[in-house]
């Protein structure tokens, strides 16, 4: 087990990881374990400046499997809370959402991408800073955590705005 999830500041959350990881255990010994079913492409958190207190992390996740699968939950070692979220244009103004959920269909690619589905890394320990390294787990309806290691760099900053609202 990694520091990451023993530091983890949610008790909640710290019991999910350890039933996810149980679960995969579970799976391994069982023999049931495959590949991951979710590949992920073109992984992204976004640098920020000195100071910030969130940021984004995009991907792009595609379901090979005949399977539906479900995104239930993210965490990371940068942050205290990762969520998933949505934005939607609300009155005029672009709002995030929270979601608990994001769905992954069997044979089709979902893109999380700025505008749009993204996951927020809130509480970060330190400024991501183009060329590290930030490691996400992604958590899925099946029990399976996805390891995704992820390099920070400028993602285009059109959407920017709509991150600062911060309409929860
Ligand atoms: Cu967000």
């Amino acid at each position: 087990m990694r520091d990451a999830r023993l530091t983890h500041s949610f008790p909640g959350q710290l019991a999910l990881s350890i039933i996810g990881l149980l679960l995969s255990a579970a799976l391994y010994s069982s023999g049931l374990w495959a590949a991951p079913s979710i590949e992920v492409q073109h992984p992204t958190v976004r640098a920020v400046p000195p100071g910030s207190e969130t940021t984004a992390a995009f991907m792009t996740l595609y379901n090979p499997t005949q399977e539906d699968r479900v995104l239930v939950g993210a965490d990371s070692d940068l942050s205290e809370v990762t969520e998933l979220h949505h934005h939607i244009m609300s009155e005029g103004v672009m709002r995030m959402r929270r979601l608990t959920r994001i769905e992954l269909p069997a044979g089709q690619t979902v893109k999380l991408e700025p505008g749009g589905l993204h996951l927020m890394l809130i509480g970060l320990k330190q400024i991501p800073a183009e060329g590290d390294t930030v490691q996400l787990n992604l958590q899925l309806d099946n029990g399976e955590v996805i390891e995704v290691l992820t390099p920070v760099k400028k993602v285009s900053t059109e959407m920017m705005s709509a991150h600062e609202h911060h309409a929860h």
